[in-house]
C-alpha cells in the first residue's frame, strides 16, 4: 500500500496522518467544487470528527483548506457528523449537519452558513446560536438520528430527510420548513423498511427518464423518477431503489420490481460506503462521491499514517430501461491519461493470459471490449446460487475455476510470476432460457500480506448479450481498483495491498480461463499522471 499518502492518483485523496472518512455536503459554488469530509485530525482511527474541506476547479486537482466545521459549541462539542449542503434560491449554500452533544452520542441537527458568501472558497463557516434546529423528539431514538440530506422545495415549502431506525426498521424521517429555520416533523416518514436496521447517510434525488443530464434536487414532474439510497450500518453496504415521490402525501413508493432491502441494487458491490450525490449546475450532472475504508489491519493504518480514501467522482443517471442507475467516472479524469497502449483482435484461448506492456500498471485506466463467437458454452447456473449473494457465487467460481464462457477479464496489480494479482472478470451462466452475467473483483489472490480483508466482491450484470460483447473499465491506483462493468451497469471497488506488485513491479494482463475463445476486440490502457495536490488553485 502507499507509504506516502498525499493524493492518490485519479482524484481519490486520502489525508496524511489521520483518518479520512466519507464525503459530506459536496457542492458547486462560484466556479469551484467543494468537498467536505468526515475527518479525524488526531489519528488514523475514528474520533474527534470534523468537516475537513477541499476545493477544486475540475474535480481532479484539489486544494485542501482549513477545516470548515469542527466541535466548538454545546450543540456539536462531541463531534460534527455527516450532513449535506443545500443551495438556497438566492444562490447561497447552507450546510445541515449532525452535532453530537454528549458522550452517549446524542444527535441533533444544526445548520451552518458561510461567514462571507462572496468568497468562492467558502473558507469560513458560522454556526448561529439558534442551533440546534432539529431535536430528536420523544418518539425518536436520539442516538440513531442523523445525516440530514440536501433539502428540496415543493411549492415553496422545504423538505429534508434524517436517517434513523425504530428498533430494526430503517426510517427516513421527513421534516418541513417555510423559512429553512423552523423545521416541523411530518406525521409520516418519507419511507421506512422493516428489518433493514439504521439508515445512515440517506440520499434522495430526482433523475430524468429521458436524458443523461442530472437534475437539481427540487425538480419534479412526469418525466422524473426519484432515487432513495441508504447506507446500512449493520452490513456497511448501501442499497438504492428507484420509485415515485408523491409530493402531496410526501411519501416515496419504490418500484415493485425492485428489492427494497439488503439484496437491493447497489451503486457499488465492493468497498463503497456513506456516499453522497450533488447536482453540478455548471455541467448539469448529478455527481456521486463514495468512500472506501481500509481493508488492512488498523496497526498497518497507524504505521502508514492514513486511512480511508474518496473514490473517483462518478456521473450517475437512469438507465434507459428505467430499471437501474448507470455510473461512469467523470470525464475530467481523462485529463490524467498519459502514455497509451492498445491491443486489438487479440484472441485468448483457454488458459491464455497476455500482458499489457508499456504502461504504469499500478496507476492506470484500462478500457476493454471483449467479444465471443457464441453463448453456447455458457455453464449452467446452479439453482442453489439463486438465493446467494453474487459474492458467494464468485467465492465458489473464482478466476482459476475453468468455465465455459468465462472467466475472462483483467489481472490487475499482478506480480510478474502471478504470486499476487487481483482479477476482475466476467463469467456468463445459462439460467433456463436467459443468461446471467457475473462480474467479480476478487481480492483473495491480491496479496501475500497478512491481516488483510480480501473478499471476492461480485455483482450480477443486467446486460443484453445479443451483440456477444462485454465491456469493462478499471481504474487501478496502487491499493484501489474501481471497475465499471458493461458501461457502468455494475461497479465494484476493491481495496488491495500487494507486497510484490507495487509501483513498477506491478503488471497488467488480460486472461481467459473459459473453454470458449475470447477476443480482446480492443483495449486501451493509459498510464495515469498524479493530479496536482494542495497547490493553491489559480483564483
Ligand atoms: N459515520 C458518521 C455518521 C454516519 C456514519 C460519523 C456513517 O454521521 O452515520 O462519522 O458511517
Amino acid at each position: 500500500s502507499r507509504k506516502d499518502c498525499t493524493l492518490n492518483l485519479l482524484g481519490t485523496f486520502c489525508a496524511s496522518s489521520s483518518q479520512l472518512l466519507h464525503p459530506n455536503g459536496p457542492l458547486y459554488y462560484k466556479g469551484l467544487y467543494h468537498l467536505f469530509y468526515q475527518y479525524n485530525p488526531e489519528g488514523a482511527v475514528w474520533g474527534n470528527i470534523v468537516w475537513a474541506h477541499s476545493v477544486s476547479k475540475d474535480l481532479i486537482n484539489w486544494e485542501s483548506l482549513e477545516h470548515a466545521i469542527y466541535p466548538s459549541k454545546w450543540f456539536d462539542n462531541y463531534g460534527c457528523w455527516s450532513g449535506s449542503a443545500t443551495i438556497l434560491p438566492n444562490g447561497e449554500p447552507v450546510i445541515f449537519y449532525t452535532g453530537i452533544v454528549d458522550k452517549k452520542n446524542t444527535q441533533v441537527q444544526n445548520y451552518a452558513v458561510p461567514a462571507n458568501s462572496s468568497d468562492p472558497y467558502l473558507r469560513e463557516w458560522v454556526k448561529p446560536d439558534d442551533n440546534p434546529i432539529v431535536y430528536p423528539d420523544s418518539s425518536v431514538n436520539a442516538t440513531a438520528f442523523r445525516d440530514p440530506t440536501t433539502a428540496w422545495l415543493v411549492d415553496g415549502y422545504w423538505r429534508i430527510l434524517i436517517g434513523s431506525r425504530r428498533r430494526h426498521r430503517g426510517v427516513a424521517y421527513l421534516y418541513r420548513s417555510w423559512d429553512f429555520k423552523k423545521w416541523v416533523k411530518a406525521k409520516h416518514p418519507l419511507h421506512s423498511v422493516q428489518g433493514t436496521g439504521m439508515w445512515e447517510c440517506p440520499d434522495f434525488f430526482p433523475v430524468s427518464m429521458s436524458r443523461e443530464e442530472g437534475l437539481d434536487t427540487s425538480v419534479g414532474g412526469p418525466n422524473v423518477r426519484h432515487v432513495l439510497k441508504v447506507s446500512l450500518d449493520l452490513t456497511r453496504y448501501e442499497y438504492y431503489t428507484i420509485g415515485t415521490y408523491d409530493k402531496k402525501k410526501d411519501r416515496y413508493y419504490p418500484d415493485k420490481a425492485l428489492v427494497d432491502g439488503w439484496a437491493g441494487l447497489r451503486y457499488d458491490y465492493g468497498n463503497f460506503y456513506a456516499s453522497k450525490t450533488f447536482f453540478d449546475p455548471s455541467t448539469n450532472r448529478r455527481i456521486l462521491w463514495g468512500w472506501a475504508n481500509e481493508s488492512d489491519a488498523v496497526q498497518h493504518d497507524k504505521n502508514k499514517g492514513w486511512a480511508g480514501i474518496q473514490l473517483i467522482p462518478r456521473r450517475v443517471w437512469l438507465d434507459p430501461s428505467g430499471k437501474q442507475l448507470l455510473q461512469w467516472p467523470v470525464a475530467e479524469l481523462e485529463k490524467l491519461r498519459s502514455h497509451n497502449v492498445q491491443l486489438s483482435n487479440q484472441k485468448l484461448h483457454q488458459g491464455y493470459q497476455v500482458e499489457v506492456k508499456g504502461i504504469t500498471a499500478a496507476q492506470a485506466d484500462v478500457d476493454v471490449t471483449f467479444s465471443f463467437p457464441s453463448l453456447d458454452k455458457a455453464e449452467p447456473f446452479d439453482p442453489k446460487w439463486a438465493k446467494l449473494d453474487a459474492l458467494d457465487v464468485c467465492a465458489q467460481k473464482g478466476s482459476k475455476a475453468q468455465g465455459g464462457l468465462g472467466p475472462f477479464g483483467l489481472l490487475t496489480l499482478a506480480s510478474e510470476k502471478l504470486e499476487e494479482f487481483t482479477p476482475v472478470f466476467f463469467r456468463v451462466f445459462k439460467d433456463s432460457d436467459k443468461h446471467k452475467v457475473l462480474l467479480c473483483s476478487d481480492a483473495r489472490s491480491s496479496s501475500l500480506g497478512i491481516g488483510l480483508y480480501k473478499p471476492p466482491f461480485a455483482g450480477f450484470v443486467d446486460v443484453d448479450l445479443t451483440d456477444k460483447k462485454l465491456k469493462l473499465r478499471s481504474l487501478i491506483d496502487h491499493s484501489v481498483v474501481e471497475s465499471f462493468g458493461a458501461g457502468g451497469r455494475t461497479v465494484i471497488t476493491s481495496r488491495v495491498y500487494p507486497t510484490i506488485a507495487v509501483f513498477d513491479k506491478a503488471h497488467l494482463f488480460v486472461f481467459n480461463n473459459g473453454s470458449e475463445a475470447i477476443t480482446v476486440e480492443n483495449l486501451n490502457a493509459w498510464s495515469m499522471k498524479m493530479p496536482v495536490m494542495n497547490v493553491p488553485l489559480k483564483s
